[in-house]
């Protein structure tokens, strides 16, 4: 007779009941921290940048999904920077997959945990099943195979972390990439004075509308708890779920390597990386809504990546920001409303800020 497979169950972190909070000038939360797991499945010792974003990512998510976890990874900087011969920084079962197949291959792990659960012979509980693509993966070469997992339904956590680039083959644009995000294949120049002229794919968006049964969420790297959270709710979800994560990297962005959790955060206060949830039960959105809105310049200005940006391409990014705030239900100040005109930013550029010659803004 078939057993009963069995699914885990991991309880949600406190993010409310902040009382070792201290918080800064903005009014932010910055040093509290809920009991967090004391395991840590992704070691230290591999062989990141210092700052890496994703390597922040990989942490608090295998943090969070714990010791009963396997893990799939598809070639980028992920692979490529931890695992050398015969060594890497998982204590859990890991395995690398071809670029375009972390779907298809996370998709056949699930069945076949279920199939030999039901057989006996594998002693269950049925393991936390996640993949951890590139964007260069998740929203490009491999983006059919996770929709097809998605839409099969099978039960495990796809995750996009996002860096906006090919990173590991050196910095190549790649369809998350931002609006005048410069990289190695989009220099700025005479003839494309913004770089990259292309607003990015909407992933996350992309794969909840979609798959409309599936558990979506964005997060970045600056939410920790939320990030850690988002990874329990799309382990507990029955069925497929999928994470988009913003995760800076600072080879390919060009900033101060401790800047990478504060950059993390700005993106969703510059309005520029909507943090939300959507619930497949009820088939709705739920925005989080940042306590501090900044003007995109706070943003940009700490990334050698924008640092060729002109007036007129600011205007721009505040252009789609404020579109951005609109769509989560936020009033729009007339501070950044003022920001859509191009002559605002020729004004200011001398007096206050220096845009586009970067100086590393909050550092
Ligand atoms: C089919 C295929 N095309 C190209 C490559 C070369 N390649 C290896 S890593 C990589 C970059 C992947 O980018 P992303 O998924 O965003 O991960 P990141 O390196 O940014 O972490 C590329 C293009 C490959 N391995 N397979
Ligand atoms: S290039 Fe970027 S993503 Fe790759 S290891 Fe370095 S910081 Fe991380
Ligand atoms: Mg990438």
């Amino acid at each position: 007779m078939a057993k009963e497979v069995v699914r885990q169950y991991l309880p949600l972190l406190d993010e409310e009941g902040r009382g070792a909070a201290t918080e800064d000038a903005l009014g932010r939360d910055r040093h509290y921290l809920p009991d967090t797991p004391e395991e840590d499945p992704y070691q230290a010792g591999h062989r990141t940048c210092a700052g890496c974003g994703p390597a922040i990512e990989y942490r608090w998510v295998l943090k969070a999904a714990g010791q009963d976890t396997v893990v799939a990874g598809p070639t980028g900087c992920m692979y490529v920077a931890n695992s050398t011969y015969l060594c890497t920084p998982y204590t859990v079962p890991w395995a690398h997959t071809p670029i375009a197949s972390g779907g298809s291959f996370t998709a056949g792990m699930a069945a076949g945990y279920e199939a030999l659960i039901r057989k006996g012979r594998h002693p269950g509980p049925y393991p936390n099943i996640i993949t951890m693509s590139g964007d260069g993966s998740a929203a490009d070469i491999g983006l059919g195979a996770i929709s097809g997992a998605l839409y099969r339904n099978h039960d495990a956590l796809f995750i996009c972390y996002d860096n906006e680039c090919y990173a590991n083959t050196g910095i190549q644009v790649s369809p998350t990439t931002p609006y005048a995000g410069m990289t190695t294949f989009t220099p700025f120049g005479k003839a494309i004075p913004e770089g990259t002229r292309l607003p990015p794919k909407n992933l996350a968006r992309m794969m909840a509308e979609g798959h409309p049964h599936c558990y979506v969420a964005t997060a970045t790297v600056g939410y920790p708890v939320d990030l850690m959270n988002k990874t329990r709710k799309g382990l507990n979800h029955h069925g497929a779920a999928f994470m988009h994560c913003f995760t800076p990297c600072q080879k390919g962005w060009v900033y101060q390597t401790s800047m990478t959790v504060e950059i993390g955060r700005r993106v969703v206060e510059a309005g520029l990386f909507p943090v939300w949830e959507y619930d497949p039960e009820q088939r709705k959105y739920h925005y989080f809504h940042p306590p501090v809105q900044r003007p995109v310049t706070d943003y940009l200005a700490m990334q050698g990546r924008f640092g060729h940006m002109l007036p007129e391409h600011i205007a721009n990014a505040q252009q789609q920001a404020n579109r951005n705030w609109e769509t989560i239900g936020m009033d729009v100040p007339a501070e950044l409303r003022e920001g859509e005109d191009p002559e605002r930013h020729r004004r200011l550029r001398e007096e206050t800020y220096s845009m586009p010659l970067n100086r590393g803004v909050g550092a």
